[in-house]
């Protein structure tokens, strides 16, 4: 029993010296198909229902009384379609195995071990070490539900949400438990999402493991034993999916499908946001405003924290500091600044604060075990706590929007405090009740879900009273699937260069685990950064697809032009960056929610069949075709990095890096981070904007780096807001670059019917190896032109071919 001690042993902090009894499955005593469905019985009461999905993911659930609950789960998309598989289900002396075009699923008839095999080659994907096995849990009844699987040589882990360690998780032993963590280290957790997904990167293979069980859970990556990887929740089901891919970026992208991809945001919503808790009163927001305007330093979004409220009371104003917020959310969009404003989840126990009376007199407050409501101390003094797993509760709660979003014309809700946190004693009470949509349980079973419904129920007050705007909501919390409602960022960082490094690694990992709209407080919210870091950071944060400054009020000024004036031109130009990208991101935005792919892609998944890049966690890929690497430490200019495998060139200059596959030395001037991007890619970028808008249908101009072989770029383009997007009105082409040493050649086709309502779209070729002799567009010859920084051509909207003689 000496390894039963830490898995998942609750009773080891309460009652170390009890002995742990484990139990195991026992022996199948039969197995039945219906289907895509196979179930198998033990002589020792477990059942093992294991279904498939679709031909690449596999659910097993097990079940210790023979009854499976009522099956719910907050993360599985709805509108995730499963697909029908063809499977085999053949008997053997000590196993079955059910077998598919790609898969063979062993289980053997002792304990229900399970092995996955690559039909094709044998190739052993996924083992059980011990499988699946419990333990009672003697204080809150139910089971401490545990799986272990053989951690393989060469087996790499990556994923669960936002974790401030090393990426590469092999080694490490982590939980889930959303947490408020002000000023949190790189060694500490939980932090405060909880995200059960992890990725198993290997020579030759990939697969994913979603551990659908919102209990406090805790994955065990080889640290108690090099052996095993094991996985445990303080009750609930053994409810898992194995996700297969053979690429790392197919499973990230299939658990993302899974759980959900978010829609597409609004184009103002990949612009630079300014933060501040808090701007306030309303001189200084427009204020703030204006220095943006003034010195031109692009600006889409500006912040209102918890001080615009009227004694922290949500869905209120302080009627001195914003006498009139309609007039000033006006005056500001006519300037091009759209105003988000936060929301909390505790209401202020008030009888004259009307919302709270609502709440109070319908019982949508949560309660304890025995009745009483449960009360906790937030900002506003003792609140009361809707329960957002309840859809009448969810329902109300997206009603109190209106006069924010209506009425006053706030366009973005961030949503904070809601891992809950609470002051007393951190987050509620383990014995709170809770609805979960009709599967009434208690807080251990709901705490982890708690934020990810709020920020639902606040999606849908942003749909339900924004007209025909694209909802726009941020979280500091979530479960599984939170992206179909939230954006997120990473909470309560330090302005520190080991907490630049850490919002790489967070952002990276989010994106691993479904959540690619996610950012850091760039700069930092604790304390104030060197002017040296807040530009790094800044540098970084453009590739960031949620990029926004936020500080604490307790600490300096944080905005662009804090600091010096170098340090002002530089981030400058950084936003100005970001701001010629938005094409390129918003299309990177487009593929993450039409198949799930990460927009961000840790270099492990990018280069998932080189093991020297399974360690590394600065370099990153920023949608199809750049790879970015910020700059971790003061002082440096430059630093070593590693670049996947393949032909790729400077997105500054040009230039062929040194080498690829291995560690470079690259320089780095102050005013920027290394960028590359792949040999062949055409980026589309934007002519500069001080806010999204401000052009009325920008031309895009595509940015040719050359190749001598083939490959794909894409351009995504619709009106930026709206819905008319899911009805066809978009614009997706595919643009293949084909190239030799006095060649080029373009062609294009799309999907969609979008008028983007510009007539030219122009040509940069940025490092073309030969003299062009001509230029060809459908036909006709088309003169170069050498003036500008590039040499280059403008084409006609619809063009489909173009040809370039040396
Ligand atoms: O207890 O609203 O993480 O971004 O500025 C602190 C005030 C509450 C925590 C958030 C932070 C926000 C702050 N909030």
């Amino acid at each position: 029993m000496a390894d039963s001690a830490f898995e998942g042993n609750y009773m080891e902090t309460h009652k170390a010296s009890q002995p742990v009894e484990e139990y195991f499955p026992g022996n199948a005593l039969g197995c039945t198909q219906e289907g895509n469905r196979f179930e198998f019985i033990t002589d020792n009461g477990v059942t093992l229902r294991l279904e498939f999905v679709d031909p690449s993911i596999v659910r097993f659930r097990f079940n210790t009384e023979n009854r499976f609950p009522n099956d719910f789960s907050y993360a599985i998309d709805p509108a995730f379609k499963g697909q029908k598989v063809d499977a085999k289900l053949v008997e053997m002396g000590d196993a079955y195995a059910i077998q598919t075009e790609d898969l063979s699923i062993r289980i053997s008839k002792a304990e229900l071990r399970t092995t996955i095999t690559d039909r094709k080659d044998g190739f052993v994907i996924c083992d059980d070490e011990k499988g699946f096995h419990w333990q009672d849990h003697k204080e809150a009844g139910g089971e401490i539900v545990k799986m272990s699987k053989k951690a393989q040589p060469g087996e790499h882990y990556f994923g669960l949400g936002d974790k401030s360690g090393l990426l590469n998780l092999r080694g490490q032993r982590l939980s889930l438990w959303g947490s408020d963590t002000y000023g949190y280290g790189p060694a500490d957790d939980p932090l405060y999402k909880n995200i059960p997904f992890y990725l198993s990167i290997r020579q030759r293979r990939s697969y994913g493991i979603f551990f659908d069980n919102s209990f406090e859970s805790t994955f065990d990556f080889g640290k108690e034993r090099p052996v095993a990887t094991s996985f445990f929740a303080q009750g609930g089901e053994m409810n898992y999916y194995f996700i297969h891919g053979r690429k790392a970026e197919e499973v990230v992208a299939r658990y993302t499908k899974l759980t959900g991809p978010p829609e597409m945001p609004p184009l103002w919503a990949l612009g630079y946001h300014q933060c501040k808790w808090s701007y306030y009163p309303e001189a200084k927001v427009k204020a703030i405003a204006d220095g943006f305007r003034s010195r031109k330093i692009p600006c889409d979004a500006i912040y209102l924290d918890i001080d615009y409220m009227d004694g922290y009371r949500c869905f209120t104003w302080d009627a001195e500091r914003f006498p009139d917020p309609k007039k000033m959310v006006g005056e500001l969009e006519d300037d091009g600044f759209k105003v988000v404003a936060i929301i909390d989840p505790g209401l202020k126990i008030d009888p004259n604060y009307s919302v709270w009376k609502d709440g109070y007199d319908r019982g949508f407050y949560c309660r304890r075990q025995d009745g009483p409501l449960f009360k906790g101390s937030v900002w506003p003094g003792l609140c009361h706590f809707p329960d957002f797993t309840k859809p009448e509760v969810r329902d109300w709660w997206a009603d109190q929007f209106k006069g924010l979003i209506e009425d006053v014309g706030i366009r973005g809700i961030w949503n904070d405090m809601n891992e809950p946190a609470v002051f007393e004693e951190g987050t509620f009470p383990k014995d709170v009740r809770h609805d979960y949509d009709g599967n009434p349980c208690s807080h251990r079973k709901a705490h982890n879900v708690y934020g990810m419904q709020m920020v639902r129920a606040t999606q849908e007050g942003l749909r339900r009273f924004g007209g025909d705007r694209r909802p726009f909501a941020i979280t500091r919390s979530g479960y599984s699937g939170v992206q179909r409602f939230a954006c997120g960022w990473t909470g309560d960082n330090i302005a520190s260069w080991e907490h630049l490094k850490i919002a790489n690694l967070q952002c990276q990992r989010l994106a691993t685990s479904g959540m690619s709209f996610i950012g850091s407080d760039v700069g930092g919210f604790i304390e104030d950064p060197t002017p040296e870091l807040y530009a790094r950071w800044v540098q970084m944060a453009v590739f960031h697809p949620f990029f926004r400054t936020h500080s604490s009020g307790d600490h300096a000024e944080q905005e662009p032009w804090s600091y010096d004036k170098k340090t002002t031109d530089m981030v400058r130009k950084s936003i100005e960056l970001r701001y010629q990208l938005l094409p390129y991101l918003y299309t990177s935005f487009h593929q993450h929610v039409t198949t799930g792919t990460p927009i961000l892609k840790s270099i492990a998944i990018v280069a998932d069949q080189d093991p020297d890049a399974y360690w590394r966690g600065a370099e990153f890929g920023f949608g199809e075709h750049l790879i970015v690497v910020p700059i971790h430490h003061p002082g440096e200019g430059g630093r070593y990095l590693y670049l996947p495998n393949e032909p790729m060139v400077s997105f500054y200059d040009g230039v062929a890096p040194k080498a690829v596959g291995k560690d470079i030395w690259v320089d780095s001037p102050d005013d920027r981070i290394p960028l590359f991007v792949r040999s062949g890619a055409i980026i589309p970028m934007w002519p500069l904007q001080q806010y999204v808008g401000e052009i009325e249908n920008p031309e895009p101009t595509l940015h040719v780096f050359h190749t001598d072989e083939e490959l794909d770029s894409h351009l995504y383009e619709d009106s930026g807001d709206g819905f008319g997007y899911r009805e066809g009105d978009f614009r997706y082409s595919t643009l293949t670059q084909k190239g030799s040493d006095s060649s080029v050649e373009i062609s294009r086709t799309w999907d969609g019917d979008f008028d983007p309502g510009y007539d030219k779209i122009h040509v940069a070729l940025r490092n073309l190896p030969f003299e062009a002799a001509t230029v060809t567009v459908d036909g006709k010859d088309v003169p170069l032109d050498t003036s500008g920084e590039h040499p280059g051509f403008s084409v006609p909207k619809n063009f489909v071919a173009i040809e370039i003689k040396g």
